[in-house]
């Protein structure tokens, strides 16, 4: 992405907005994080990362926090970000707008959740903590997981699963655990 292949000809016939991540599976194309993590833990179910649609309270449950990445946390983050960029040039900023839930409220919902549970859907863990727990992984980066002890500790036990170091080595970042 850093050499700007994301924008050329080619991959703009697979993600039409030049962004990432996209995927090519099954002779077709999926993009968007949350479109990606719904195709992938669909089609691998053996996996268990994903209730069955016939069970219907978990599969419910699901639904919810799945969405509640894309919908919920990830605009309440960028909110933050953007806030305190403006802040850093002193520059002033427009109040949220009203489809917009305040990272505190949203963040101090999951801590209570997670102060109760291991995972967002109870005992077991699924896409949606794959989905919500990179986003927040991203808020501890930039400081907003002070005082949130449970969330923190969900997003050090999800980076501490072998399949994260295997996905993050994957990258080509130089990451290192
Ligand atoms: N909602 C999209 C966001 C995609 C997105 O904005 N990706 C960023 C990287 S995290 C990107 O492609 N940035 C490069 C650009 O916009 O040129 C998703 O979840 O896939």
């Amino acid at each position: 992405m850093w050499r700007g292949a994301h924008k050329s000809k080619v991959y703009l016939k697979i993600h039409p907005l030049g962004k990432v991540p996209a995927l090519e599976i099954d002779s077709t194309i999926v993009f968007e994080s949350l479109g990606i993590c719904l195709y992938l833990a669909d089609r691998f179910a053996d996996a268990g990362l994903a209730p069955l649609v016939t069970d219907i309270a978990p599969r419910a449950n699901y639904c919810t926090w799945m969405a509640f990445s894309a919908g919920t946390l990830e605009p309440a983050i960028f909110e933050q970000v953007r806030a305190k960029k403006a802040k850093e040039r002193g520059v002033a900023t427009v109040g949220l707008g009203p489809a917009l839930t305040p990272f505190d409220n949203v963040a101090s919902y999951i801590e209570l959740h997670l102060s109760a549970h291991p995972f967002l859907l109870g005992d077991r863990m699924t896409a949606a903590d794959i989905m919500n727990g990179s986003l927040m992984a991203w808020a501890q980066d930039i400081g907003l997981l002070d005082g949130r002890p449970s969330i923190q500790a969900w997003v050090a036990n999800l980076k501490s699963r072998p399949t994260y170091s295997r996905a993050m080595k994957s990258t080509g970042w130089g990451w290192k655990p």
